[in-house]
């Protein structure tokens, strides 16, 4: 019994993974195993023999196996040990500063937008890229013989044969999303528009796909005065400087009565905008008073309510504001132009924050 103790003892101790040790389990206290063929030889013992041997050989088989659960556990230590010095890591590292991708122009003065108007209590409402003709021009008091219709140069789904309604239209504004949210809402309401929207229309300034972001507010008195507050509040944020100055020219819109198109004094000094001073004015933005007919397809009541809207193209705003020269590249998904005019993903535009590098 102490031959088999050391024999077994000592390959427990050199063993050298959990195979091994299961070999070494099997061989020793194992049906078969060395030890418990011993404990069948009891039976030819005599008793005296017996209570002798017995004891003897269960004592021998809880060390064995007390042996082999120590072995195991010290193994699996042993193994944690060697996957922690391996998987070690220098947290102190400095980051890698090349940028992969980066945030496009478009995508940053979006968000640049909606910080400014989140702040002013205008909540960001969404709507589908392919519109109901009756959503994108009839609620826009747009009826189907208005010459506006025509000036949007207009994509329409293909119809399928048979169909007895007009078809479907690639959203020429984003004015539908607002009458989407105006019949879900109701009134009081505030809310910006921004998104895709689609014309058949290429040339330095124009792309058939391009980006705008259209307000709505809605309240019992809103007036043009809260316009041009809000949009010279507007201005100035977006441009970071501490006020500017806006200049309502009279113009026509089917949706707004009445209508003004926006100059902001600028000037232009080596190429490069100049927001608030100068003598300057650029035409940046559109805008008006709801139209009573237009406020009857969002549900809303002409005699209770009446709101102001307006609408900006986000990537003219983006050619200002960061200096990119033409519209055309902004589609191109040249990597090199979007390394020199884009931003890093980690660079969130906020009021608290700062809006742009
Ligand atoms: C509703 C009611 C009225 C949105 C408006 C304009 C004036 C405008 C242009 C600016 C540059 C389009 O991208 S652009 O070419 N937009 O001049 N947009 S008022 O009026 C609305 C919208 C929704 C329910």
């Amino acid at each position: 019994m102490d031959d088999l103790r050391d024999k077994y003892l000592g390959l427990i101790g050199a063993a050298e993974d959990e195979a091994a040790l299961e070999t070494l389990r099997v061989d020793a206290v194992g049906k078969k195993g060395e030890i418990s063929l011993k404990m069948r030889e009891l039976g030819k013992m005599s008793p005296e023999e017996r209570q002798v041997a017995g004891p003897a050989l269960n004592a021998l088989k809880d060390e064995i196996n007390s042996a082999l659960a120590a072995k195991k556990a010290a193994l699996a230590d042993a193994a944690l040990d060697a996957r922690l010095r391996e998987e070690w890591l220098d947290v102190t590292l400095p980051g890698r500063t090349r940028r992969q991708g980066t945030v496009h122009p478009v995508s940053q003065v979006t968000e640049e937008v909606t910080a400014i108007f989140a702040d002013m209590g205008f909540a960001v409402a969404e709507g589908p890229q392919i519109e109901s003709d009756e959503l994108n021009f009839d609620a826009l008091n747009m009826a189907p013989d208005h010459p506006a219709r025509q000036e949007h140069d207009t994509f329409y789904m293909s119809l399928p044969e048979g169909a007895n309604r007009p078809p479907h239209v690639l959203r020429t504004h984003t004015s539908p999303v607002q009458i989407r949210a105006m019949q879900a809402q109701g009134a009081p309401i505030r809310v910006i528009a921004p998104g895709r929207v689609y014309r058949s229309d290429y040339d330095q300034t124009h792309t058939p796909m391009f980006h705008q972001v259209e307000g709505l507010a809605i309240d019992r008195d809103i007036s043009m005065a809260n316009l041009k507050w809000c949009l010279e509040a507007f201005v100035a944020a977006f441009f970071e400087v501490d006020s500017a100055e806006l200049r309502f020219r009279a113009s026509h819109f089917p949706f707004t009565e009445p209508s003004a198109e926006v100059d902001l004094r600028c000037s232009w000094v080596d190429g490069q905008l100049k927001v608030g001073e100068g003598d300057d004015w650029m035409e940046i933005l559109g805008s008006g008073m709801v139209h009573p007919h237009v406020l009857r397809w969002g549900g809303v009541d002409p005699d209770q309510w009446q709101g102001f809207a307006f609408g900006i193209g986000i990537d003219r705003l983006a050619m200002l504001k960061y200096g990119i020269p033409d519209l055309r590249a902004f589609f191109d998904s040249d990597l090199r132009w979007l390394r020199h005019y884009g931003f890093g993903a980690l660079e969130v535009p906020t009021l608290h924050g700062g809006l742009s590098r």
